[in-house]
Order: C-alpha cells, then sequence, then structure tokens
C-alpha cells in the first residue's frame, strides 16, 4: 500500500480522500492556492505545500507545480479527486513515468473516453447499447448530410472532445443542419481548441442515468448500480438518487453485466462512471464514460456500503477486485444528495462571501460531505459548492423525509445557497411521484 498520497485538490473532494487515505493508515499531503491558506483541507492533511496563486490555471492545473510537490514532500501516489486534473490524459501519463501512482484509470483510457465519438464506437463494438449516430468525427458538411440521411431528425451534434453539455446543438430538420454544423465546428473549436464534432439521434425528454464501476488491474470489472440525475439546472445536476425508481432489476443487472465486460474488454480500471440517457420508453443508451470519482458518488457508498475512494487507492495500489468488495453487490434502501451550493437564489450566478454561520445536519442516515465551516471565506475562484447533503433511508419515501428534515435545520448564513431550490424540489409532487426529466427544473421554475 502507498505511505503517502498527495491530493491534487481542494474543497469537499480532498477532505473526502483524505478521510479515505486516514482510514486506511495513508499519510497525506495538501496542496493549495493562496486563495486557500485557511482551507479545511490544509488543515486534515498531515502535510501541505502552496502551490501558487489564487487562479487554477496557476495552481491546481499547474502540472509542473503538483509534480514538484509530490518529489519535494516524498508521495508515493497521487489521487486527482474531480474536476482540474483528473481527466487530463497527459497528466496521469507524466505521474505514470514519474514513478508516481495516478489514482484513477489508465492514461490510454482517459484518453480514449475524452474523445466521445471513439468512445461511442469502442463501447458499441463491446456490445454496450449507443444511439444511432456517428462513430469518427466528421470530415465534412458532406459527411454530415449523409449521417443525417440514415439517423433522422430530430438529431443533435456534438464536440468529440466536448462533454457535460457544452458544445451540443439539436437540429429538427434538415435546412437547419448546415448552419448547426458550422456553429457547433466553430464552438467546439474556441471551447476545446478540437473542431472534431460527431452526430446522434436525439432524445427530447430523456432521464439521465449513471452507473458506477469499479475495476482491478487484473481485467475484472465490477458495477455498482445506477444513480439518477436528472434533477439538474443547466448541466449543473441539483440532486441525485440512488436507485433510480425506472430501472428493474432486471435492467440493473443487464447493463451491469454489458459494461463489465465492455470496461474489462479495453484495459479500464479504478472507477468510472458510464453515462446513458433513458429514453419515453425505458430503454437505455450509452452516451459517455467519465474517467474519475463523480461529486454523486456518496448516494452509490450509502445504498451498496462500499467506500468508493478507499477502493480507489486499494486498486490503484494493486488489489484484486475479489479481496475487496462483496461478492455480489446488493442495492440497500434509498440515497439522495443534495448539492448545497453558493449562490444567488434569483440569477442563480455562484455567490462568494463569507460564511458566518454553519451548522450541518445530523442523526440517523445522514450524512454531510463539506469543507466549509463558520467564518471560512468561499473563495470566487472555484465551483460553488459549499457542502454535499446526502441522506439514505430504508426507501425512497423514508429517504425524502429525512431529506426534508436534515434541509429545514441546515444553517448557513452570510451567503445564499440552493437550500430553498431543493426544498422546493423535495415539496413537489412529480419530484415525490419519482416522474421526472431532464426537464424538470425548467417546468419548476416557470410555475
Ligand atoms: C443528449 C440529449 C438528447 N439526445 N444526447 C447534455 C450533457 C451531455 N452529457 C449530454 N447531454 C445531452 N445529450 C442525445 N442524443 C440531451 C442532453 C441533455 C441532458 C442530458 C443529461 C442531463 C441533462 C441534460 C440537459 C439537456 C440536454
Amino acid at each position: 500500500m502507498f505511505e503517502k498520497v498527495l491530493i491534487a485538490n481542494r474543497g469537499e473532494i480532498a477532505v473526502r480522500v483524505i478521510a479515505a487515505c486516514k482510514d486506511l493508515g495513508i499519510r497525506t499531503v495538501a496542496v493549495y492556492s493562496e486563495a486557500d491558506r485557511s482551507a479545511l483541507h490544509v488543515r486534515h492533511a498531515d502535510e501541505a505545500l502552496c502551490i501558487g496563486p489564487a487562479k487554477a490555471a496557476d495552481s491546481y492545473l499547474n502540472v509542473p507545480s503538483v509534480i514538484s510537490a509530490a518529489e519535494i514532500t516524498g508521495a508515493d501516489a497521487i489521487h486527482p479527486g474531480y474536476g482540474f486534473l483528473a481527466e487530463n490524459a497527459a497528466f496521469a501519463e507524466v505521474c505514470e513515468v514519474s514513478g508516481l501512482a495516478f489514482i484513477g484509470p489508465p492514461s490510454h483510457a482517459i484518453r480514449l473516453m475524452g474523445d466521445k465519438a471513439r468512445a461511442r464506437r469502442a463501447m458499441r463494438e463491446a456490445g454496450v447499447p449507443i444511439l444511432p449516430g456517428t462513430e469518427e468525427a466528421l470530415d465534412s458538411f458532406d459527411d454530415a448530410r449523409k449521417a443525417s440521411e440514415d439517423i433522422g431528425y430530430p438529431l443533435i451534434i456534438k464536440a468529440a472532445a466536448g462533454g457535460g453539455g457544452r458544445g451540443m446543438r439539436v437540429v429538427r430538420q434538415s435546412k437547419d443542419l448546415e448552419s448547426a454544423y458550422n456553429q457547433a465546428q466553430n464552438e467546439a473549436a474556441a471551447s476545446f481548441s478540437c473542431a472534431d464534432v460527431y452526430i446522434e439521434k436525439f432524445i427530447d425528454r430523456p432521464r439521465h442515468i449513471e452507473f458506477q464501476v469499479l475495476g482491478d488491474n487484473y481485467g475484472r470489472v465490477v458495477s455498482l448500480g445506477e444513480r439518477e440525475c436528472s434533477v439538474q439546472r443547466r448541466h449543473q445536476k441539483l440532486l441525485e438518487e440512488a436507485p433510480s425508481s425506472r430501472v428493474s432489476a432486471e435492467l440493473r443487472d443487464r447493463i451491469g453485466k454489458t459494461i463489465e465486460g465492455a470496461l474489462s474488454a479495453i484495459g479500464y480500471s479504478n472507477a468510472g462512471t458510464v453515462e446513458f440517457l433513458m429514453d419515453e420508453q425505458g430503454e437505455l443508451h450509452f452516451i459517455e464514460l467519465n474517467a474519475r470519482i463523480q461529486v454523486e458518488h456518496p448516494v452509490t457508498e450509502m445504498v451498496t456500503g462500499v467506500d468508493l475512494v478507499k477502493s480507489q487507492l486499494l486498486l490503484a495500489a494493486g488489489a484484486r477486485i475479489e479481496d475487496i468488495l462483496p461478492e455480489t453487490i446488493e442495492i440497500k434502501g434509498h440515497a439522495i444528495e443534495c448539492r448545497i451550493n453558493a449562490e444567488n437564489p434569483d440569477t442563480f450566478a455562484p455567490s462568494a462571501g463569507l460564511i458566518t454561520k454553519f451548522v450541518p445536519p445530523g442523526g440517523i442516515g445522514v450524512r454531510v460531505d463539506s469543507a466549509a465551516y463558520s467564518d471560512w471565506f468561499v473563495p470566487p475562484y472555484y465551483d460553488s459548492l459549499v457542502a454535499k447533503l446526502i441522506v439514505h433511508g430504508p426507501n425512497r419515501t423514508d429517504s425524502m423525509a429525512r431529506m426534508r428534515r436534515a434541509l429545514d435545520v441546515f444553517v448557513v448564513e452570510g451567503i445564499h445557497t440552493s437550500i430553498p431550490l431543493q426544498q422546493r424540489i423535495l415539496a413537489d409532487e412529480g419530484f415525490i411521484g419519482g416522474d421526472y426529466d431532464t426537464h424538470f427544473i425548467e417546468r419548476l421554475l416557470s410555475r
């Protein structure tokens, strides 16, 4: 096992990774920017090094600074958390050649999944259902025209280097294809320095359902079931739950087996999330694979009892799946996570500032993953997540009741948060009935 792990991240995920290291008796190194001197992850780690100015590009994203910090402190592994360097294949490669274990998938798998068109082909070849569309970047508008004739309308043009919703164009009629194709290409080039785009059949009212996997270095991959992530606003998830009320045990097993085989075939290891869209018929279609631990991983931890971050550390150190996981993964009860963001309640713009009072809820079935505390200043440079509130109960009804109770007593003063919006969601009949899709928040806000 590793002796010392450097956490190349900040906020709640850095605190979460440090906790898993401590549980395993591993020493920890925090890195921080000049804006994060008083951050909680700095206090929790055994050692901490300042790696640069507030701007992420100069600190948390600065590869030479992060690698130097690992070398100076004698760390033998780096955990990237999510965001920042987590899905940077070049960074994973630098770790690999510097003799530092990268706690995540191998760089070749990160690179493959970073190209969404190639990822589609790899998954289709391995038997995972995908939407009709192209499996390579389009070479010309002529290519797009030909593809559109097979796929039909509506269709969606996506950036190959995109993901998470940026650089997409929905096209409903053939007369709009050319301008959409050109716009998508220009946007892709500007946002990702890669103009490659591909086409997919468009699903109008999808549910966003994703499967958690863990893989070892010996070709074994295991599915830990799904999360329902359709409650989102402008591609920012606000609430996630596990399991999904629309996924039967039969569908969970079938898709689980399929992705286990597919990821094993491409040499995937460590943690990953396979994203699907569910259509109106209840069929799942692969769209992307996220090669990292995700924000919403706790809901899977609550219903499976598996510590995913501890598993990442053990797997990266060479453990076998059969030595660290139960023989069969059972889904027990129901879990919900609310992402408590520091945001303006009207514009939803991130709102930095001093938290004058922070009193998180507790009690049976309640977990809070956070790096916030009373008198901490939320810096304006990073994402606006101040806490993840996670509840677990024997079933969805009890889980929702626990979430309402926890939201009601969660005290965050000095800044605005998303708590009032999440209280509205938990009071909504559509949500309570489990009948919602990715347009749910739009409809809620227009009422
Ligand atoms: C789609 C889609 C409909 N059809 N692809 C947005 C995020 C990115 N990961 C994929 N996204 C979508 N892809 C096809 N073929 C609709 C969306 C989409 C969406 C997906 C998940 C969660 C929220 C969403 C909000 C708007 C659009």
